[in-house]
């Protein structure tokens, strides 16, 4: 099996101890981060698909998460460039009720990469707490929400007109997560919506510059 194929493999079976030396062998091998964060990725949509299913539960859907968590460390500073310039603040965190975390763990190390300062409120994070982070952080230029689950799409439309709501300004707001489309985030009066990190970082880069 290929290198990259075993990184899939194992992450779908929650070896949190196999996963990070098969993705340190797989970059020594040639395989770039890029693909071997999508074989991860793939990886995770199996372990959603077999939950779905009813094939596996929760405490499996878990173990993988911590397994492919454990894999993206290693492929950090293979991922993230290097920006040299401040492109300002970036708030970011998962909206209240959901606790999904990898994917928005990703978008924030992209859009720290692209050049932004972050400051990661983590997961279930209530709109209340976002506009305190907006207050207390100097020189915020973007708010970043995700969401992961179609029961927390509503959490995620709260946050956004919460903070539009608010009068503060400076900032533009960015969304994103699975369930989320760009008539979703149009719907809910966010200024932009990206489907991936890589987008997410691109997206950031030309809303604030
Ligand atoms: Co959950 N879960 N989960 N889960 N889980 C999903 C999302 C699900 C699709 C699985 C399935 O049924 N097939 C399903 C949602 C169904 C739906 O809403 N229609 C689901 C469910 C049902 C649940 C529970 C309700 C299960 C239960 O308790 N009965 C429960 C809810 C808990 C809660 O949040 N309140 C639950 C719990 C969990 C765990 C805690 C066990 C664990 C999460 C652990 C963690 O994150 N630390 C977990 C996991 C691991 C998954 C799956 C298997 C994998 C998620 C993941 O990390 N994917 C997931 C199935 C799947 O996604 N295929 C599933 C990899 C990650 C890189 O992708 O997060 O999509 P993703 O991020 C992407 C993009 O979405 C985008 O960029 C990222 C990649 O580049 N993106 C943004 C994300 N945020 C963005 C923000 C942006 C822009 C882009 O701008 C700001």
């Amino acid at each position: 099996m290929a290198k990259i194929d075993e990184v899939k493999a194992q992450v779908e079976a929650g070896k949190t101890k196999l996963v990070p030396g098969l993705v340190q062998e797989a970059l020594d091998g040639g395989s770039a981060a890029g693909d071997i964060l999508q074989a991860m990725i793939d990886g995770m949509k199996v372990v959603g698909d077999r939950f779905s299913a009813g094939e596996i539960f929760v405490p499996e859907m878990l173990i993988a998460a911590k397994a492919m968590a454990k894999g993206v460390e290693v492929l950090k500073p293979h991922l993230a460039g290097d920006a040299s310039t401040s492109l300002g603040t970036c708030i970011i965190g998962t909206v209240e009720g959901d606790l999904h975390d990898i994917g928005k763990n990703l978008v924030s190390m992209m859009i720290g990469s692209a050049g932004f300062d972050m400051v990661d409120l983590g997961v279930d994070v209530p709109a209340e707490k976002f506009i305190e982070a907006i207050k207390e952080t100097p020189n915020v230029s973007l708010v970043a929400c995700s969401a992961l689950l179609t029961t927390t799409m509503p959490s995620l439309k709260n946050t956004v007109k919460v903070i539009k709501d608010s009068g503060l300004s400076g900032f533009k707001v960015i969304v994103g997560g699975a369930p989320i489309t760009q008539e979703f985030a149009n719907e809910i009066g966010a200024d932009a919506y990206a489907a991936d990190a890589g987008a997410a970082a691109e997206t950031a880069k030309s809303m604030v510059k």
